[in-house]
């Protein structure tokens, strides 16, 4: 009798907990053939952009990155989009989509190839892309980082070794003088999270470690790093706008029903969203200090693609599909399209108190079938967000064209214009006229 009445109190306990979860971490899914994806409204100073990436369009880099990808068994990035020579033909490509801004990120291992050596002549090729870009009313936001940098720095232990942090910081701070005057939006990471949990957790991305120990260690550093370049760019020009990108993925636990499932859900949450928030507002993450993090932001950049449904036997890559909700359309990276967690992204971030800039949002989709209904429905959720009183200043669209999508090569493409590799023609996909004439609708 005994045992059943305790096995009846830890059954009811455990209900309990799950219904308090259950309704104070909702999952909404919204009746999409209900809602109107017309009905948006943006204000008229709300800049509209698209976004890229050295590494996956310039071609012919030599970096951390041409030196995994000639190690391990992946596809070479090669040419890429040939962007370094097609710049100007690709500038006549935003102009054409009608954006009023460019989130592009300048090579640091064409900057600097070696330690001791740095090239001029490739900082006056970025210095005329942006001149390029102002002249055509196009505001330029410019990534210090986004995944790749020089060999050099990476046979030294790259953001491994803390001491390592200085030579980003040197960098940046000879760089930055050149652009400050005429580019006030930069972004100094993209997705420290994607950045530490790929290269030395997942083990897809450079260096290829498989170490929880590392891969934390790296993101403490990243984070240090990125509070140091703020710092000391911010006393270069005070009155620059100057933050980060981070990849807010959502987590919800697979069976709402299985507390171990919320978890591990919990759990991926800090790790992965959790800390570097507490690491910006509090200086701390993963209970050690990051200090120079603290505070170091004038707004938050938000790259939003899914939200993942979590069991403690998670995929240990990313090439297979993820657990997805019934009814939920798959995207070509294999994970579901859920604009609704854009909303929950934007919540999340506004821990932070400052404006938001969605510096990515996209769809691996090669023949354009979901794009243009995955745009419309991350906009309506914006609008909405806006709305309700969200300081949400930007939109950059993920991406420009199809490029070289890192650990999935050429296979993923995310691109407004679909790219031929082989004679390197861009064409506007349907999705990219719906984004334009969105544009075009909201533009001052
Ligand atoms: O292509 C990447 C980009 O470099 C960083 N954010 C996600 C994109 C799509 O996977």
């Amino acid at each position: 009798m005994e045992l059943i009445t305790g096995l009846v109190t830890i059954l009811s306990f455990y209900i309990l907990i799950i219904i308090i979860l259950h309704f104070s971490f909702p999952e909404p899914h919204y009746d999409w053939s209900k809602i109107d994806l017309e009905n948006m409204n943006f204000p008229s100073e709300f800049s509209w952009g698209v976004a890229t990436a050295s590494h996956q369009i310039e071609g012919n880099n030599t970096n951390n990155w041409s030196k995994f990808e000639n190690d391990r068994d992946i596809e070479n990035s090669g040419l890429a989009c040939d962007h370094w020579n097609r710049w100007e033909e690709d500038h006549g490509l935003l102009v054409e989509l009608g954006v009023t801004s460019y989130r592009f990120s300048i090579e640091w291992s064409r900057i600097q190839p070696e330690k001791n050596e740095w090239n001029e002549d490739a900082i006056q090729v970025y210095s005329e892309m942006v001149d390029s870009l102002l002249q055509k009313g196009i505001e330029p936001m410019i990534t210090l980082h986004h995944f790749s940098h020089p060999v050099w720095f990476e046979k030294l232990g790259g953001f491994y070794e803390r001491e390592n942090i200085d030579y980003f910081r040197k960098y940046c701070e000879r760089i930055f003088p050149y652009f400050a005057d005429r580019v006030s939006k930069w972004c100094t990471i993209n997705e420290p999270e994607v950045f530490s949990i790929m290269g030395y957790y997942m083990g897809m991305f450079p260096p290829g470690k498989r170490s929880v120990r590392k891969a934390i260690r790296v993101m403490k550093n990243v984070m240090i790093g990125h509070g140091e370049v703020y710092n000391c760019l911010k006393s270069l020009k005070p009155d620059s706008h100057i933050g980060l990108a981070k990849n807010v993925t959502i987590f919800d636990p697979y069976r709402r029903w299985n507390l171990i499932h919320w978890i591990t859900c919990y759990a991926l949450n800090y790790i992965w969203n959790g800390a570097i928030i507490s690491g910006l507002k509090k200086g701390r993450m993963f209970g050690s200090s990051v200090k120079a993090a603290k505070g170091s932001l004038d707004f938050i950049g938000l790259n939003y693609y899914t939200h993942v449904l979590t069991t403690p036997f998670l995929p240990q890559t990313t090439e297979v599909d993820l657990p997805a909700r019934k009814n939920q359309q798959i995207t070509e990276f294999g994970y579901p399209m859920y604009a609704e967690g854009m909303a929950r992204a934007i919540k999340i971030l506004q821990h932070l108190q400052l404006p938001i800039e969605i510096t990515e949002n996209g769809v691996a989709d090669k023949d354009d079938n979901l794009r243009p209904n995955h745009l419309k429905r991350h906009l309506w959720v914006l609008s909405k967000a806006i709305e309700r009183g969200s300081e949400i200043r930007s939109y950059f669209h993920w991406s420009l064209m199809d490029n070289f999508e890192w650990a999935e090569g050429y296979s993923l493409r995310f691109g407004l214009h679909h790219v031929d590799y082989e004679t390197q023609i861009r064409t506007l996909r349907t999705s990219g006229m719906d984004y334009r004439e969105i544009i075009n609708k909201f533009r001052e």
